[in-house]
């Protein structure tokens, strides 16, 4: 029954920030799953009778490559497959079911924020026994095999049915569809206290959590509605739908539009948020006020000690470089220490494992802990509730206390989107080549402190990764940071990231506080005349 077939090297599968991300078009082709499926399976040490677990966002394309990936992993030695049912599995949640049940690892289906449909986006992930996003060395191990594979292998039998929970089996190989929400839900109730935020609830509290029509409004529904007694009808865009409805499932002001508008509108409820395509990003907003992810994961850290599972406080913290000095701050006020990390999830997986942090973070709407090696967006917002719960604050006034006790990092992220590759490389070894002359050059009113092309050791391993942003610190504790982006699937995307702190002023308006930082940046970037853009495509 197992076939043993031809495989083509296809020569562009080098997964990136997060996995492989490409075109559905470019997915369809014959054999490019095949390929890189197997190419991952090559790499998995281990595989003979372990666990595997496999799911995705829901988006199109999801189910057909579920049932090529079980036919494979059926074939390729696994023992047991565990797939959510319908082929739904959020990030959080498949890096929560592997780890409950003690999986070798897991494929994961998402392109996360990025728009699905027939000519969206697809990806490919794989995350390890911890449940985490493969390290670097797996993932060019990974893109190696595929440029010397010579066949893959594959179950030729009938589809599973994805929609009954329940075992199976493809040849000797058993397949468990499982509820989807089930483990990560009793996990969140060990961390947050569901009867504290269920007394908010019956005490009238307000929220909207926005689903985006993707996949984190089965486990909304089911925790929000379901067990904590939130009014029917808060959670919306709850069915999980191939193309997100159309839209754009990033959690941000400007995606999230509906939101915003509920949120600074004259009846805004007592709290928002949002999730993306595969549940891992959160967005928070009080009313009236949008909380920037960099100031969320700061505010998560200073009052995690409310919540049960963080009863005994954190061992560390940890943020992406790009992401603003906020949670640096919060660190030095409980001695703990602070890591500052390449961006994307894979690089806080061994720091969780030490033991060495417990809250990490990005200034991409992703926050996280030690409770999964993934970031998780509803795992945010329950941990969000719990404070508001512990404290009898508004959300509103939690921010602004933050910001009386640590000072305020305004903070903002210009993108400047399908770029001419050429071009943003360009810009990109421009900067790099002239960082030595830099520190002394002043703009406008900010003076250049120092600058480098930030490279991170792991203190866990030694690993080295090099070339992950430049970095330019003003004298005048403000920041930027230039980097391109590693998820995207047309041209380049150029990443500006501004911040700046006030110790004491913190009514200010963000764009007219960050706008010499903007100028500057610019200034030193050459932005205009190498990107023939006057303004980015978006700010967030
Ligand atoms: C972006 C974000 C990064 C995040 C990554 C994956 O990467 O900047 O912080 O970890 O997406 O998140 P890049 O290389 O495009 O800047 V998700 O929710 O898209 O899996
Ligand atoms: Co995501």
């Amino acid at each position: 029954m197992t076939d043993t077939r031809p495989a083509t090297r296809f020569p562009d599968q080098k997964p990136g920030t997060s996995g492989l991300r490409k075109k559905v078009p470019v997915f369809r082709q014959p054999g490019y799953v095949e390929s890189f499926v197997q190419a991952i399976f090559d790499t998995v040490e281990g595989r003979d009778g372990a666990t595997l677990v496999v799911g995705g966002d829901g988006r199109f394309f999801n189910r057909e490559a579920i049932q090529v990936i079980l036919k494979m992993a059926a074939a390729n030695g696994f023992s047991r497959i565990l797939v959510g049912q319908g082929g739904l599995l959020s990030t959080p949640a498949a890096s929560c079911v592997i780890r409950a049940r003690g999986a070798v690892g897991g494929v994961i289906l998402s392109a996360s924020h990025n728009p699905g449909g027939p000519e969206g986006d697809f990806g490919i992930k794989f995350n390890g026994r911890n449940g985490g996003p493969a390290p670097e060395s797996f993932t060019e191990a990974v893109f190696a095999r595929t440029t010397s594979l010579d066949t893959y292998r594959i179950l030729d039998v009938p589809d599973v049915d994805l929609d009954r929970t329940g075992e199976t089996r493809l040849g000797e190989v058993v397949v468990d569809v499982i509820d989807p929400v089930a483990d990560y839900a009793a996990l969140m109730e060990t961390l947050v206290d569901f009867e504290a935020i269920a007394a908010l609830f019956r005490g009238g509290f307000r929220m909207r959590f926005d689903a985006m029509s993707a996949v984190t409004g089965p486990y909304a529904t089911a925790i929000l509605e379901g067990r904590l007694g939130a009014p029917a009808g808060t959670v919306v865009n709850a069915v999980p739908l191939p193309d997100f409805g159309g839209h754009h499932p990033d959690p941000n002001p400007i995606h999230a539009a509906d939101l915003m508008a509920l949120m600074t509108g004259p009846d805004a409820p007592d709290f928002g948020a949002a999730s993306d395509g595969d549940g891992d990003r959160n967005m928070i907003v009080a009313p009236h006020l949008f909380v920037t992810p960099s100031d969320s994961l700061a505010i998560l850290a200073a009052n995690a000690h409310l919540a049960p599972g963080y009863r005994d406080g954190i061992a560390g913290l940890a943020r992406s470089m790009p992401t603003s000095r906020a949670a640096d701050r919060v660190a030095a006020a409980l001695g703990v220490p602070a890591y500052e990390t390449p961006t994307g999830w894979k690089f806080f997986g061994n720091l969780l494992d030490a033991g060495r942090i417990t809250i990490c973070g990005e200034e991409s709407a992703g926050t996280g802990s030690d409770h999964v090696r993934e970031k998780d967006g509803l795992w945010a917002v329950l941990l969000w509730l719990n404070i508001l719960a512990a404290t009898g604050k508004r959300a509103d006034a939690v921010v602004r206390d933050h910001w009386a006790t640590f000072g305020r990092d305004y903070y903002a992220r210009h993108d400047y989107e399908e770029l001419d590759t050429a071009a943003a490389e360009g810009l990109m070894r421009h900067l790099r080549d002239r960082l030595a002359t830099l520190p002394g050059t002043r703009l406008g009113s900010l003076t250049v402190a120092t600058a480098d092309d930030f490279a991170y050791t792991d203190p866990v391993d030694g690993s080295v990764t090099a070339r992950q942003g430049i970095r330019i610190a003003f004298a005048e504790d403000a920041r930027a940071v230039f980097r391109l982006s590693g998820t995207g699937t047309s041209g380049a995307t150029l990443r500006l990231y501004v911040e700046r702190f006030d110790r004491t002023r913190h009514d200010g308006d963000t764009k007219a506080v960050l706008a010499p930082v903007v100028e500057a940046a610019r200034a030193l970037g050459e932005i205009v005349a190498r990107t023939g853009r006057a303004e980015p495509s978006i700010v967030t």
